[in-house]
């Protein structure tokens, strides 16, 4: 027997093919948005050599076809906890802390993903991971009845918990191992048509609010979506009505632009799905749906502000707006985002990793350390860090058209890291730590590399 441990990113580029093949094959309009993202990237690089030849320089041309994330609700802070023990196995750790409950959405959620260059590179799969806040479930009856059904559940398999226990003691897993543990951990994500409770129950639940009959009425926590990655998002949500899908009314996140920043996302709705409940009654359950996103540049807390500030200045002017017009509002309001790299960096609105050219390499050390000037004579290049996370008010947006009118109204209850964490069993990640981290790394190994 083989007992060479195989890398945590080769179980989780396993994992993400076997979880798109189970998708595409229970939501088969999935495997005909990936087609039509596949066909729209392939006509964006020929379109565009310039752009094909930057993905290729910065390596993002091979991840381009495995690209996706995916999202799950659970209910209960030991499903939670196990969760982070599960994507350990695939290299995958928290990473951000998001409150929903300011959009009106019950839940607080992190994202599960690879954190260093190399394991972005080879499979940068993701997991939106969200929380069920029954706390801020208001009527007690209901609150306790939601705990207690998720109290009688067990949403990971006996081989599954044994897998990850295998890992912790090894300290990885053999490739029959790794088989073993992908297979087992796909049957949590897998849908269920037969739901936990009676139809009275789920109804009451879902009057609460949607979201929380999707979390506590079944046996685990479905996969609810998976998104491939479009170059030009714009021209795959205009095409998804001829390929036979109802997209969200408009386009998440930032406008277009020359220079993209953050994430922007859409999504076809969810589709209504036949559900069996105790007592052998039939009903539907909408709740799995599809979603394309396009990534752009990091932005640093001060491109933050700005995107924040510029964000909420538009909500008034693109309220109720056809995506078409939403996307001509928030172009102009965004005409105060400098849209171009040199400017982004030089007013410290965007992160970048340096790398020294060829004539930087040839230098005759010691040279100047400003890293501007060291560009502008051709020594350094500057290449744009990719957004590798989430958007709290593009989340909320993408949860609500998945609800339809089941979001909204504010919840008093805020945001509660603390309490995420504690149930998490570990703490999140802060996303921009890493960008800067990134940036900063790269920055010392160029200054040193000159001889400083
Ligand atoms: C998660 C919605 C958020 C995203 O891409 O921002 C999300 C959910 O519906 O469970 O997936
Ligand atoms: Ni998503």
């Amino acid at each position: 027997m083989n007992t060479t441990l195989v890398s945590p990113d080769a179980i989780r580029d396993r994992f993400s093919r076997a979880m798109s093949a189970m998708y595409q094959s229970e939501v088969p309009q999935y495997g005909t948005l990936l087609e039509l993202v596949a066909q729209v990237n392939r006509e964006t690089l020929a379109q565009d050599p310039a752009l094909a030849e930057r993905l290729d320089a910065h390596d993002e041309s091979s991840r381009l076809g495995v690209e996706r994330h995916g999202a799950i609700r659970v209910g209960t802070a030991e499903e939670l906890a196990m969760l982070r023990r599960l994507f350990a196995v695939m290299g995958m750790s928290p990473v951000g802390y998001y409150d929903l409950s300011a959009a009106g959405v019950p839940v607080h959620s992190t994202a599960f993903r690879p954190v260093d260059d190399a394991a972005l590179a080879r499979n940068p799969f993701r997991l939106f991971t969200s929380l069920l806040r029954l706390e801020l479930i208001e009527n007690p009856a209901l609150r306790e009845r939601a705990a207690a059904i998720l109290a009688g559940r067990d949403i990971f398999t006996d081989g599954c918990r044994e897998s990850i226990a295998r890992h912790e003691e090894q300290g990885g897993l053999t490739s029959d191992q790794a088989e073993r543990f992908v297979a087992e951990a796909l049957e949590t994500f897998r849908w269920h048509r037969d739901a936990t409770v009676d139809l009275a129950t789920y109804e009451a639940l879902h009057a609460e609010h949607r979201l929380i009959a999707d979390v506590v009425c079944f046996p685990g926590p479905h996969i609810n979506h998976l998104t491939p990655r479009a170059l030009d998002i714009d021209e795959a949500q205009r095409r998804m009505p001829a390929v036979g899908m109802n997209p969200k009314e408009v386009i998440e996140g930032p406008p277009r632009r020359r220079c993209p920043i953050l994430l922007r996302q859409t999504s076809f709705k969810a589709l209504e799905e036949t559900t069996r409940f105790a007592g052998e009654r039939q009903g539907t359950h909408t709740a799995r749906f599809g979603e394309i996103e396009q990534r752009g540049l990091a932005l640093t807390a001060k491109g933050r502000a700005l995107y924040d500030r510029l964000l909420s200045a538009s909500r008034e002017r693109t309220r109720g707006l056809t995506n078409q017009a939403h996307q001509r509002a928030l172009a102009e309001v965004f005409t105060d985002f400098p849209d171009d790299e040199t400017r982004l960096r030089r007013q410290g609105l965007a992160f970048f990793e340096y790398r020294l050219t060829d004539a930087g390499r040839s230098a005759a050390a010691p040279v100047e350390d400003d890293m501007e000037g060291l560009i502008s004579r051709g020594l350094v290049v500057a290449r744009p860090i990719t957004y590798e996370d989430f958007l709290p008010v593009s989340a909320a947006g993408i949860f609500q058209s998945n609800l339809g009118d089941g979001g909204g109204e504010a919840y008093a209850g805020n945001a509660n890291r603390e309490a995420f964490e504690a149930a998490l069993g570990a703490p999140v990640t802060d996303e921009l730590a890493l960008y800067a981290e990134r940036e900063r790394a790269s920055r010392a190994a160029v200054l040193q590399a000159l001889g400083h």
